[in-house]
């Protein structure tokens, strides 16, 4: 199998992926891009090396049944060619622990993974998952130095897919036909875009009058609460949310990979949209094969747009108090 190569100096494998981080998120995301069929070879690494190297056989073990993958535990060197590198390395929440928590332990364990990546390849992109995923993608671009279209955060995505999935629950219609925005933090301050939200092209709140499911607004606009407090209610459950992270971490390496132009709200540097200078978060945005092309001005209402701020507020006060 050919490997296609990209990057300023055709050096980079467009089918090669690294995942940093082999915890619940990263071997999930492992074991579905590895279904995925858009690699041929991914890199697992961990501080646990066994980890890695127990991951890497499990998942490498269902190979036969996709397309040729060579699947195996690597070091930071084994970086060097990859298209993309994925950070799922890091402490996760713990019942009632909000993802802002994590900062200051996440961004150390940074400051040690994010050198050692830059070391071995400086044209890379690099996809986010770790949280605070907003304050960590901050943080990955202070460190890498790369450009900011290269380093993506997963954003908003896997709120946005709870609140297109709730929605269309709750209305009675394909998820997919469901356009709706969560934008903002990848947490508590997220943002509902109401306004702008609609089933093929039927504003929601004229949808919502006319399918009699509930009969009245405020219950489909608590629909935004449920979207917020879904890793809480999961890690109370479970201990832990990884299955739908995983299909936002292909998702998005599809949108990349296959240079989709694909309108993600994934977390990317913002400078100047809705007056929002200096941080990262979720906001819709074009991605394709040099990572995030442009951020789409979205229309949101005062309202909206005031959270947003709020949002961003929050986030900046966050990165100010670490010590970067
Ligand atoms: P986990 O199962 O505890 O796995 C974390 C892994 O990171 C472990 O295997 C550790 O050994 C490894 N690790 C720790 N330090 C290092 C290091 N310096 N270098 C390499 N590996 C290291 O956690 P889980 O996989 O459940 O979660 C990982 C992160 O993803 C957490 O921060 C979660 O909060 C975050 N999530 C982000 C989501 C999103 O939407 N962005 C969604 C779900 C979880």
């Amino acid at each position: 199998m050919g490997n296609l190569l990209y990057g300023k100096n055709s050096n980079l494998n467009i089918q090669k992926c690294g995942v940093i981080g082999c915890g619940a998120v990263g071997a999930t995301s492992a074991h579905t891009l590895l279904g995925s069929g858009l690699f041929n070879e991914i890199v697992l690494l961990d501080i646990n090396r066994k980890k890695a190297e127990g991951e890497a056989m499990d998942i490498g073990h269902g190979a036969p049944f996709v397309k040729p993958v060579n699947i195996y535990a690597g070091d930071y060197s084994d970086l060097s060619d990859a298209y993309l590198v994925i950070i799922t390395a890091g402490a996760n929440q713990m019942p009632g622990e909000t993802r802002i928590d994590l900062a200051e332990k996440n961004v150390k364990i940074f400051k040690s993974i994010i050198p050692k990546i830059v070391e071995y390849n400086k044209d890379c992109i690099l996809l986010i998952v770790s949280n605070p995923v907003d304050i960590l993608t901050s943080v990955a671009l202070k460190l890498s130095g790369f450009e900011p279209s290269r380093v993506i955060g997963s954003g908003t995505v896997l709120d946005t897919a709870r609140f297109k999935y709730l929605l269309g629950e709750h209305l009675g219609v394909d998820s997919r036909n469901v356009h709706a925005l969560i934008i903002g933090e990848h947490g508590d301050s997220e943002v509902a875009v109401y306004s702008s939200a609609n089933i093929s092209g039927v504003d929601l709140d004229e949808f919502c009058q006319t399918c009699n499911k509930c009969g009245d607004r405020e219950s489909m606009h608590q629909i935004y609460e449920e979207v917020k407090n879904s890793a809480y209610e999961i890690i109370e459950r479970k201990g832990a949310t990884f299955y739908a992270i995983a299909r936002v971490v292909k998702r998005i390496a599809q949108a990349l990979i296959r240079d989709e132009n694909a309108i993600l709200t994934v977390s990317s540097l913002v400078e100047g949209h809705y007056g929002i200078h200096g941080v990262c978060l979720g906001l819709p945005s074009v991605v394709g094969r040099e990572g995030v092309k442009w951020i789409i001005d979205t229309p949101l209402d005062e309202n909206e747009e005031k959270q947003l701020t709020e949002s961003a507020g929050k986030l900046r006060e966050v990165l100010e108090g670490l010590n970067i």
